[in-house]
């Protein structure tokens, strides 16, 4: 069997978890090729995985060994290299967000239509979950008309580089894609509206933080933003539908009971909440390109999730309640 040869444009914790994967449970692909700005960490990744380093991201995607690429880099980045990509007539895989901008994704959509085939993935996993695929089921099923959705999403601790638009284009932007596949429906409008700042909040940012989306169907959606909850990592997801509700299945651990007391481990963050979703991701991503096409989240759905954020940060800005515009979807994306 073909093994396919991609390379990883950043390894941070992202990049260098799905370095891992694809080099150990991923089948059918191998990481000849690692670039990062920080050269001595993508050295050192590089020789351990038997991959070439790269001084520069942009020779790393022409280069001519590399047959499709995976961008984990900072946000700012994305847009750059994805275009180059897409320039090279290479598949890539790239993280979320797409761009932090509407005005990026476009870009980048322009650039992907103008070749008419389907180039990029982005790296919105919980499409994958198997808690989402039964809930989207039996919400399909069973629930009737989605009336609301309370979503939760909780961080331990957030990282170095938190500011409070992160809540929405690096966190919230997971249910903002995931309701759209869940519910088959697009948003008409946004708002966020702040909560009591926690005390453990370091550096002036506003956490937590509560986003109402609406969709053109009328389901209300709640999402709770909170990147300094200290108990682990908690994502929670209920619909109530017009037959009754369905919620997301919690992980299982073990409950022990012991001394009076009764325990269950809650756990520690993403890598281990969506350990499996990132594997199925990954390896679909893979036997897809291989066979030469994408069949996950595309350049388009990246946009669609960029634009309702961006109707998030307008009205944190504003204090208002923003409609979300979303342009006719092109023939490319279509479903
Ligand atoms: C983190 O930064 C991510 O990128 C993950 O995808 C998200 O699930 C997590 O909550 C964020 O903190």
């Amino acid at each position: 069997m073909k093994t396919l040869q991609v390379g990883v444009i950043g390894i941070g914790a992202i990049g260098r978890s799905h370095v891992k994967r694809l080099s150990k449970q991923v089948s059918g692909v191998r990481v000849v090729a690692v670039s990062d700005v920080n050269r001595e960490a993508a050295k050192q990744i590089a020789a351990a995985h038997g991959a070439a380093f790269f001084e520069s991201a942009s020779d790393l995607i022409t280069d001519k060994a590399v047959e499709a690429v995976l961008v984990c880099a900072s946000d700012a980045t994305h847009e750059q290299y994805v275009l180059e990509c897409i320039a090279e007539g290479k598949f890539v895989f790239c993280e979320k967000p797409l761009s932090e901008t509407s005005q990026g994704c476009k870009n980048i959509l322009e650039a992907e239509i103008k070749t008419n085939r389907r180039l990029v993935q982005v790296g919105f996993m919980r499409r994958y979950d198997s808690g989402y695929r039964s809930l989207k089921d039996t919400a399909e099923r069973m629930l009737g008309a989605p009336l609301m959705v309370h979503c939760a999403h909780r961080n331990a601790s957030p990282g170095a580089n938190y500011e409070t638009r992160i809540n929405v284009t690096g966190v919230a932007i997971h249910e903002i894609d995931v309701m759209r596949w869940l519910l088959r429906d697009e948003y008409v409008s946004a708002q966020i509206r702040n909560a009591r700042t926690s005390g453990y909040v370091e550096r002036g940012q506003i956490d937590p933080q509560l986003i109402l989306l609406q969709t053109r169907g009328g389901t209300l959606i709640s999402i709770e933003t909170f990147m300094h909850c200290r108990y682990g990592y908690d994502i929670q997801c209920e619909i109530v539908g017009e037959n009754g509700t369905a919620c997301l299945p919690q992980p299982t651990e073990v409950v022990t009971k012991m001394n009076g007391v009764c325990e269950q481990l809650i756990q520690a963050d993403w890598r281990e909440r969506f350990h499996d979703a990132y594997n199925l991701e990954l390896q679909e991503w893979v036997d897809g390109v291989t066979h030469g096409l994408v069949t996950g989240p595309t350049a388009w759905d990246g946009y669609a999730a960029i634009v309702a954020a961006e109707a998030c940060l307008k009205s944190a800005e504003f204090g208002t309640i923003e409609p979300v515009q979303l342009p006719n979807r092109p023939a490319l994306y279509e479903l």
